[in-house]
């Protein structure tokens, strides 16, 4: 049984833990799932199925979320983990197609709350519909999984559920919240190939860490590498393993590409960057009938 139109309130009384898991209205009205454990707290929202925050018990919230981001049905919250699927930025035979997909707009159905030793796993679940089939054809269902404990896990699942094989984009687009993306290293991606979305997707090899200096846009392919995310502001180190995954992207819009971001408040562009866990380019996933796809990424926090 999946609950699509129950309010905060009944979904509270189906699935809240005392002293665990309140579900209560977002920004927008729609219901959203607050964790409170003892290893961290966290919140996940019937929004995109879209985690805003986690922060674990003993450091200070991990996830960046704008203040100005806009709760309204069909936007994409600004921030935290948009899911995006099935086409990555903007959908290449179609300028109009909502950019990064279909699902992170969606308001998806809350599936499960669990609750034990490793934390809280909150499950959602969305699937095509007559609304998704008039901009991409594919009959799909997806799974989100998020466990809130002394790391975050998310699992994202791709199920093929009708008749004909797709190729499809996926992202966990999380947004890191840090203390001045200018003093920011990234380690783990030495001698990777990636494609400079600032540049004309120019294909480029990386040189030791990553640093964030101009507007940075990178896709790195081919790598299924952990990382490490160096923050001196915060003194702090976040270190990002992933699964399925074999492209990770990169991205900071700087002073420049943030001004043209409405829902990104001024400034605030120095306390984020975006490393995605994906499978986007030629990466993508191609998926036959009663096929699955399960991508994760996990994130620990500490200290540097
Ligand atoms: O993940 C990087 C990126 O694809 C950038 O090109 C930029 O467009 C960013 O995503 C944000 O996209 P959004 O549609 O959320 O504004």
């Amino acid at each position: 049984m999946t609950y699509t139109t129950f309010t905060a309130e009944e979904l509270n009384r189906r699935f809240g833990i005392p002293g665990r898991v309140q579900i209560l209205a977002d920004e927008g009205g729609l219901p959203k799932i607050r964790v409170t454990a003892p290893e961290s707290s966290g919140e996940i929202h019937l929004h995109g199925a879209q985690v805003t925050s986690w922060q674990p018990a003993d450091a200070e919230e991990v996830i960046f979320l704008s203040r100005c981001a806009r709760w309204e049905e069909g936007k994409a919250i600004r921030g935290g983990i948009p899911v995006c699927f099935p086409w990555f930025r903007a959908k290449a035979d179609d300028p109009h197609a909502p950019a990064h997909g279909l699902v992170r707009t969606k308001v998806w159905a809350l599936e499960s709350i669990e609750h034990d030793a490793g934390g809280v796993t909150v499950s959602m679940t969305t699937e095509s519909d007559s609304g998704t089939r008039t901009l991409w054809p594919g009959d799909f269902r997806l799974l989100e999984r998020a466990t809130f404990g002394k790391e975050l896990k998310l699992e994202f699942t791709v199920s093929n559920t009708g008749a004909s094989s797709f190729r499809f984009e996926e992202a966990l687009h999380t947004y890191y919240r840090v203390g001045d993306v200018r003093r920011v290293s990234i380690r783990g991606l030495d001698g990777v190939t990636y494609l400079d979305n600032t540049d004309s997707n120019k294909r480029k090899n990386q040189q030791g860490d990553v640093m964030i200096s101009s507007p940075t846009d990178n896709a790195y392919v081919n790598t299924e590498g952990s990382l490490q995310l160096f923050d001196p502001a915060l003194n702090r180190r976040i270190k990002i393993a992933k699964q399925n995954s074999r492209t990770t992207v990169i991205w900071n819009p700087w002073a420049e590409g943030a001004r043209a971001l409405s829902d990104l408040e001024e400034d605030t562009w120095q306390q984020m960057v975006c490393v995605e866990a994906c499978n986007i380019l030629e990466d993508a996933v191609d998926l036959a009938p009663n096929g699955n796809h399960k991508m994760a990424v996990t994130m620990a926090v500490f200290s540097l």
